[in-house]
């Protein structure tokens, strides 16, 4: 079974309690969640928050110690890692990897992350094609995926039923121009092309907990 994920977009304000903030994700952090703190670019967020983990209570429960800091949450989104239908046959490290990944990816502090679902329109609608054709598509997806293999790691988490859209996308990166050149590329694919819509995007850098506290002036 997957793991719940959580992605929160805060903003500090006037009355914020930064150490408060700060215990709360280290708490987190020791508590068997994996906690993926960066700072957010531009006016949507100051603090950004991927926590991770098998007990979706617990991120709750995190998104609570946040608000009694007084940390405001702007945005969020939640999702479960799985493992895409058209990924079955794989070896068993990659579905692993999938299901339990372990983040953030070292060495890729560029963390960009949007919603997205597959369109459901009159012309091109991908829940009307059979298996077989979306499984074309997606397979040409993942082969221009992996020209992108060790410079971007993707998580894509489900989020069909629980969120406004159907994945969260959460792209890791050396560099800002390595996120924004897999993007542009994928955005040729037919699966993108016709058939993805795309929600807010979030662009922001990975830190430890103390490094992004003091960046976004929550310390
Ligand atoms: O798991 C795998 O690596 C197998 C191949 C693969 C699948 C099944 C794959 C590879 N993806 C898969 C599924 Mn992807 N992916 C996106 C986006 O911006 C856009 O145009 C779309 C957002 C990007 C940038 C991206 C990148 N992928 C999916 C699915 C689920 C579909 C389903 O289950 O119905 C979505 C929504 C999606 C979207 N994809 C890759 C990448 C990259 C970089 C790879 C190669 C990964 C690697 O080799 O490590």
């Amino acid at each position: 079974m997957g793991w719940g994920v959580l992605h929160l977009f805060c903003k500090l304000r006037p009355d914020t309690d930064g150490e408060a903030v700060v215990s709360a994700l280290k708490a987190a952090a020791s508590d068997a969640q994996q906690v993926v703190p960066f700072s957010v670019f531009g006016h949507k967020a100051d603090l950004g928050i991927m926590a991770l983990g098998e007990d979706l209570v617990r991120l709750r429960a995190l998104q609570s110690a946040l608000q009694a800091a007084r940390l405001e949450v702007a945005d969020s989104y939640l999702s479960l890692t799985e493992v895409s239908e058209y990924a079955k046959g794989m070896p068993p490290e990659h579905l692993e990897a999938r299901l339990h990944p372990v983040l953030p990816p070292a060495g890729k502090r560029a963390i960009c992350f949007y919603p997205m679902s597959k369109r459901r329109g009159d012309q091109d609608n991908w829940y009307t094609l059979d298996f077989e054709s979306r499984k074309a598509l997606m397979m040409d997806h993942g082969k221009s995926g992996r020209t992108f293999s060790g410079r971007i790691v993707q998580l894509i988490t489900g989020s069909t039923g629980l969120d406004d859209y159907e994945w969260g996308v959460t792209l890791f990166g050396q560099r800002p121009d390595d996120l924004k050149d897999c993007v542009y590329t994928m955005r040729f694919d037919e699966a993108s092309a016709k058939y993805a819509e795309f929600g807010r995007f979030y662009t922001g850098v990975i830190g430890d907990i103390d490094e992004v506290a003091a960046l976004v002036g929550l310390v």
